[in-house]
């Protein structure tokens, strides 16, 4: 599969600080809440999301205009592909008669109910603004590769592992396959399905912090109270969503995380607390 919308390659940023922000599913509150604790410069900082940014939370769509900001990045998650799914019908035809007649590939009970708000019966589509959202979405990519040398980091939704990774004694992809991916280069399927739906590297034990050869990769999906570090992937994906419901969790103990990409370190934002808690810092691989 060769799409250079697959991978976006970004230059360093020399006028301000890059943050990376987990799974924001909906909770755009809380991203603002955090984005005034650091004093978020639109004019020179960048944030960069390891997507899911719809479905669960309050404000889905709020979360989704972010897209039009010069100074926000997403790269597509596996709720926005399941969105992607779940209208394909509608996205060739522009009609939609129902939600429920396509609702066979599980988008709705996974937390896309928002979406029936913007459904327009009368005139068998989705309002304006969902329709300009859905088209951002289709024009995010699935790899972003941000700087260069020591400063050099890469995002992607859930992870990079290699789809042969049992028989080649290599679990993950480096900065050289990646090089060859932006030159134009195929990624297989199996590692692109990894991208999106990947929990190998955050679900194993006993694999060092650091792979050499490859940056700091962010990434989100698979839910934890705290920022970890496996085979340099740095999962920040602490579960904003849950801390919607004490059905789930106590206030503060989980919520959504807010990377400072140069200062290797994290701040958390919860709706069980007004308080932002702040996370030690991270050793980064050079
Ligand atoms: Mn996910």
């Amino acid at each position: 599969m060769n799409n250079p919308s697959l991978i976006r390659k970004l230059p360093n940023n020399a006028a301000g600080k890059d943050y990376v922000v987990g799974d924001l599913h909906g909770c755009f509150d809380l991203l603002e809440q955090l984005l005034a604790h650091v004093c978020f410069d639109t004019n020179a900082d960048r944030l960069f999301s390891v997507g899911d940014l719809i479905d669960r939370g309050p404000d889905s769509l709020r979360c989704l205009r972010l897209l039009t900001e010069p100074w926000f990045y997403a790269v597509q998650g596996n709720h926005e592909l399941m969105m992607l799914d779940f209208l394909t019908p509608y996205l060739s035809t522009g009609k939609l008669k129902n939600l429920e007649d396509i609702s066979e590939t599980g988008f709705l009970e996974y937390g896309g109910d928002w979406i029936a708000a913007y459904f327009q019966p009368e005139h068998e589509c989705m309002s304006d603004e969902f329709n300009n959202g859905l088209a951002m979405i289709l024009e995010l990519p699935r790899f972003l590769v941000v700087g260069t040398g020591n400063a050099r980091f890469h995002v992607v939704h859930a992870e990079l592992v290699k789809s042969d990774y049992r028989h080649s004694g290599q679990t993950v992809w480096l900065d050289s396959d990646i090089d060859r991916w932006v030159d134009g280069e195929d990624i297989d399927i199996n590692t692109l399905e990894r991208f999106f739906w990947g929990r190998k590297l955050m679900r194993s034990e006993g694999y060092p912090a650091v792979q050499q050869g490859l940056s700091t990769t962010f990434c989100g999906h698979t839910v934890a109270n705290i920022p970890r570090q496996v085979l340099s992937h740095l999962c920040i994906d602490t579960g904003a969503f849950l801390t919607l419901n004490n059905h789930y969790a106590k206030a503060g103990e989980y919520g959504l995380t807010l990377f400072d990409v140069q200062e290797a370190s994290w701040l958390r934002a919860s709706y069980g607390s007004s308080n932002v808690i702040m996370g030690t810092a991270i050793s980064m691989p050079c």
